[in-house]
């Protein structure tokens, strides 16, 4: 039997946060060794916003480090930089051509990315296309993301399903896996909000991924909470502070949720807070060490890169090529 599909990525966009890795990248980490993983850097994705080109071209790297030091092991995963496969971007113009731009202008992200700059690119309309050429070229079967991106998925199922009528079976149509807990991790010092790589940099908001011991205690110790005591998971918006806490908690020790709760039952926000800066702490400590590591390494990073963009054309461009031909292209 065919082993699973799966894709996912991420853009070079600034520094990668705990709610990155809690929502989508420990997610690719299960059964790595059991399903066939495709890890892509969406350099592409990235520039649809202004981006200094020599600060993107470190963070592709820097972003390639991550993956790796959180443990996804280029014996099992294909990692790559999406700029590297061209299938994409040829894919893309093909869906772009099936694509109602009505569906483009529904989708929640475009409307608050568009709202924020100052000019908004053809290619931020665009974007969720060149998200479904990503899923489509690999037949992915399962789209492991956080919860802000399960719009996107399913409007690549819908260009999947609308391509299938138009021009017969072609895609298979893929699902979004989005993690019960650790979906959407909200800004420490804002609850209200998802945690956000573009913000990573403001004080308090987020705690990255590669944070200092002494940055994590900072940020966990000012996390906004509210004026009760009782520390129980809950979805009340007036205490998302302190179940965001305890969901950061839930996911990096493991616990279930009936056992932190009798754990911390009677005692203070400031203990929760304490033994959350030890927990998080702990758990950084390595993915850091070996990032730092691998970057001293530049070379054996490109060689990964390499490496993997050749696995990923290998099942990107027989699939472009079906869809060439459906479409009506001549193949000489
Ligand atoms: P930006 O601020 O640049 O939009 P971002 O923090 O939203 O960045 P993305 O690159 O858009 O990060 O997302 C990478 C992955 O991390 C996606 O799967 C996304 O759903 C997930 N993700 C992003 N933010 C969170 C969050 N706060 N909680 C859980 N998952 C998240
Ligand atoms: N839009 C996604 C990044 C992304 C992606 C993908 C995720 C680009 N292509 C394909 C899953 C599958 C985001 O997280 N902002």
């Amino acid at each position: 039997m065919r082993k699973k599909r799966v894709f996912s990525g991420i853009q070079p966009s600034g520094t990668l946060h705990i709610g990155n890795y809690l929502g989508a990248i420990r997610q690719w980490l299960v059964e790595q060794k059991y399903k066939e993983g495709y890890f892509c850097i969406v350099d592409m994705h990235a520039i649809t916003v202004p981006q200094d080109p020599e600060i993107l071209r470190r963070r592709v790297r820097e972003l390639a480090a991550v993956y790796l030091a959180s443990g996804l092991d280029p014996r099992y995963s294909t990692i790559f930089v999406q700029s590297h496969v061209p299938a994409h971007a040829e894919a893309c113009w093909i869906l772009n051509c099936v694509t109602p731009v009505g569906w483009l202008e529904r989708m929640t992200q475009y409307k608050s990315k568009a709202q924020q700059g100052a000019s908004v690119s053809a290619g931020l309309l665009d974007y969720p296309v060149l998200q479904a050429a990503d899923i489509l070229l690999y037949d992915t079967d399962e789209v492991p993301v956080g919860e802000d991106q399960k719009q996107h998925v399913e409007l690549s199922r819908d260009i999947a399903q609308r391509f299938n009528r138009l021009y017969g079976e072609t895609f298979v149509l893929p699902e979004a896996v989005i993690p019960t807990s650790g979906s959407r991790i909200r800004a420490f010092n804002e609850p209200s909000r998802k945690m956000s790589k573009s913000e990573a940099q403001i004080r308090g908001h987020a705690v990255n991924l590669i944070d200092e011991p002494d940055e994590i205690r900072l940020t966990i110790q000012q996390a906004v909470t509210d004026s009760g005591r009782e520390i129980l998971f809950s979805d009340d918006p007036h205490r998302a502070g302190i179940n965001n806490l305890l969901e950061v908690y839930e996911l990096f020790t493991g616990l279930d949720r009936q056992a932190i709760e009798v754990h911390f039952a009677g005692k203070g926000y400031g203990v929760l807070k304490k033994e959350l800066i030890e927990v998080v702490v702990e758990a950084l400590r390595p993915i850091r060490e070996r990032y730092y590591k691998l970057l001293a390494n530049p070379a054996e990073i490109d060689q990964i890169l390499r490496a993997g963009a050749e696995k990923a054309r290998a099942v990107a461009e027989p699939k472009l090529f079906q869809m060439k031909k459906r479409v009506g292209f001549l193949i000489t």
